[in-house]
């Protein structure tokens, strides 16, 4: 790296003050105690081999390059592309040692020629190859063999071995074949370059400053980005956004003038086979380039776009592309030239297409500044009203991004009808790590459960295809991370394993929560669970497994969502959002709550929905209890499936989730011994907030909804 790297060295902090979160030095020993081979060349596989040298180094093992055919040593180990072993050891029928190798006649050769056999029939099976990030794993003859065909699937094959730990030495097996079911696996950072007055250096960030910058300049933590490159690779992302899709002033100047900061991100990701997007600002070729329109349809303004765009990859050659929220919230658009998005998306795809980048442009549309007087204009049909009559019309390297729900990552809602309702255009499906709306990471909230609720949720109903099939054949999934330059990276150190969870549900939707959760705590407590390692997972399960329901039933009931304080949305305001011009309503009254959104009395945003979703939605007798109150408006006494009225319901859950939280605390403490000190700390100190906040919103929503009902509790329990 040129301009920032020395001075950038300097100012490193010592990075033993960051926590390694899932890749302390303890995952790599199964690693590090053998004898490896890695065979292959490029910079991906440069990395491979610095990763397992280190770990070599450190528990005793040996690690050697591209050995020759005559001089194959004795190995444990072997990571290889198949394009670097000798010519006669490529896929045969029959597994055994081709003759090039039997002079050495070591399991190591055995090992690697039944592994490329057995990869020969696997693929032929699949009818695939392992594509440029897939690699197979196979155990024969006491070796343990990684192949893959491109440099990305030799550097996931090592960190599917860190996950393994001793399991990858264990009994022979047959090859097994690993690929990433989405391709574009993308973190979106809401980092500003400069503190932004009101959202500050990370906007919706609950983990201390950007890693990327700070005060206006590139914060030059060398140490810290490249330990998030690798803790990324480890568990399957594959690009990142570098700024705020907000893009304010001295970030729209990423794209031009500041250009050197993204190129000096972009080498610090790439060994770790991770892309740099940067979001762009719609106006750019005004606020950047002098010139009078930003019309998509001008061509002066379609010159401008290609010629900076054609800076970029001279300076970035694999830069991944743009990202826009345009028409949001205040940000630049088409609109504004009586254009539509998918002539705006188009542009930016245009300028991209030669150099192979895409455009990730978010369906986020809608208006904010509605009257909460009109109850016909609903939020919730937004994205759709906007996006699916321009189905069809998107270049191919446009991916529309769309948030999983149709309002705002809140903690329970439907999931977009956006998603089945463009089947000619890429889509992403974007969520939220960071936890914006579920707790700020002072809560523990793990939020895998629900995205995987969402992944496999069927838009069609019964035809098998699921929303994760939707991203897959599409743009991939996107979130907004959650990590600042806190020691534990994310706040509380729990809140690590959502980030950790959601590289691995890209890589594989199908991955259960709880399997995730395993993994996470497996590589990031193993140092510190020798006194009892069982009774460390069981408790973490208990803590987080079922936390994000736990977050749900304290917070805002039935689907209804925000109830929060307006601008920072921490903590309960059941009226905040009311009476403001958002398009985040309730509709409290003392006879009833929740939002008409259907087709026969309400906004007809049910219809957004194919069948069977838009009829089962429709009627309040099919209607799931956990979103009644976003499609319905039902009285106090209605009775829900679960046989409660929602008024109990509501004092139930929350006299619940409160005394959840206070269990979690309890748990917590039994863990004292067992965990990193400064680790335990943290979560008992966030806990502590945690039980405070909880008993807030059960008092605020339940004397709220006792206030405007007039309905005791049927259990006779103070409601204030
Ligand atoms: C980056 C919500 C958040 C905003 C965020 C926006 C978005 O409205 O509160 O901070 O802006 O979503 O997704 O663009």
């Amino acid at each position: 790296m040129r301009r920032h790297r020395d001075q950038v060295r300097m100012s490193t902090p010592d990075p033993t003050d960051v926590h390694p979160a899932w890749l302390p030095d303890e995952a790599w020993r199964a690693i590090g105690v053998r004898r490896i081979l890695v065979c292959g060349e490029g910079a991906l596989v440069d990395t491979v081999q610095a990763e397992v040298e280190r770990a070599a180094d450190r528990y005793g093992g040996t690690a050697r390059r591209n050995p020759t055919e005559a001089d194959l040593p004795p190995a444990d180990l072997v990571l290889a592309l198949t394009d670097a072993l000798p010519p006669d050891s490529s896929p045969a029928t029959e597994p055994g040692p081709p003759e090039t190798l039997t002079a050495t006649a070591t399991a190591t050769a055995t090992a690697v020629a039944t592994a490329i056999a057995q990869l020969g029939t696997a693929t032929a099976q699949l009818g695939e190859s392992l594509g440029v990030e897939g690699f197979a794993l196979a155990r024969h003859a006491g070796v343990t063999v990684v192949l893959a065909d491109a440099p990305a699937g030799l550097l996931y094959g090592l960190f599917e071995l860190v996950r393994l730990g001793e399991a990858a030495f264990g009994p022979t097996h047959p090859v097994r074949v690993h690929r990433p079911v989405m391709a574009r696996r993308m973190l979106d950072h809401w980092d500003n370059v400069d503190v932004h007055p009101v959202m500050g250096q990370v906007e919706r960030g609950y983990a201390g400053g950007s890693i990327f910058w700070q005060d206006g300049r590139p914060r030059g933590d060398v140490a810290r980005v490249t330990a998030y490159a690798r803790l990324l690779a480890a568990c399957g992302i594959n690009a990142v956004s570098v700024n705020n899709v907000n893009v304010h002033a001295i970030e729209a100047r990423l794209l031009t003038e500041r250009l050197d900061d993204v190129v000096d991100l972009a080498d610090l990701l790439r060994p770790y086979a991770i892309r740099v997007h940067l979001a762009v600002t719609f106006a750019a070729p005004v606020v950047l380039g002098g010139l009078p329109t930003a019309d998509p349809l001008d061509q002066a303004v379609r010159d401008w776009w290609a010629e900076t765009t054609a800076r970029v990859y001279a300076r970035i050659p694999d830069f991944g592309g743009y990202l826009v929220k345009a028409d949001s919230e205040g940000q630049p658009g088409p609109f504004s030239y009586g254009r539509d998005h998918a002539d705006g998306a188009n542009l930016l795809a245009e300028a991209l297409a030669p150099y192979g980048g895409v455009v990730h442009w978010r369906a986020f549309v809608y208006n904010h500044r509605q009257d909460w007087r009109d109850r016909s204009t609903d939020r919730a049909r937004a994205a759709y009203d906007h996006f699916a009559p321009l189905d069809g019309r998107f270049r191919d390297n446009v991916i529309v991004q769309v948030k999983h729900g149709p309002m705002d990552f809140q903690t329970r809602e439907p999931v977009s009808p956006v998603i089945a309702a463009m089947p000619g255009t890429r889509l992403a499906v974007e969520f939220q790590v960071t936890q914006e709306y579920t707790g700020q990471q002072r809560h523990v909230c793990y939020l895998a459960p629900w995205w995987s609720e969402i992944l496999r949720f069927a838009p069609w109903g019964d035809d098998g295809r699921t929303v994760a099939d939707v991203a897959a054949g599409g743009g991939g999934l996107v979130a907004v991370s959650n990590v600042g330059d806190d020691r534990f990276w994310t706040g509380h150190p729990l809140a690590q394993a959502n980030l950790y969870a959601f590289g691995r549900l890209c890589w594989n939707p199908r991955l259960r929560p709880q399997e995730v959760l395993d993994e996470w705590i497996d590589l990031t407590f193993a140092p510190d669970a020798r006194v009892d390692p069982e009774l460390l997972r069981r408790t973490l399960h208990e803590i987080m497994d079922d936390s994000w329901r736990t977050y749900e039933r304290y917070t805002a009931p039935l689907g209804v969502g925000f109830m929060v304080r307006p601008g920072h949305h921490y903590g309960p305001d059941v009226d905040g959002y009311e009476y403001t011009p958002w398009g985040t309503y309730h509709f409290a009254d003392r006879d009833g709550v929740g939002v008409d959104r259907t087709r026969a009395t309400g906004t007809g945003f049910t219809g957004q929905y194919p069948p069977p979703w838009s009829e089962l939605y429709e009627s309040i007798d099919t209607c799931p209890d956990e979103l009644l109150l976003f499609f319905h408006h039902v009285p106090y006494g209605h009775l829900l499936h679960s046989g409660s009225t929602v008024i109990q319901h509501i004092y139930d859950t929350h006299f619940e989730g409160v005394r959840e939280v206070e269990a979690m605390c309890r748990r917590w403490e039994w863990l004292a011994r067992l965990v990193d000190p400064a680790v335990h700390a943290r979560v008992t100190e966030r806990l502590a907030e945690q039980v405070r906040c909880a008993r807030e919103w059960c008092d605020q929503v339940n004397a709220y909804f006792h206030r405007k009902s007039g309905i005791p509790d049927a259990h006779g329990r103070a409601l204030h």
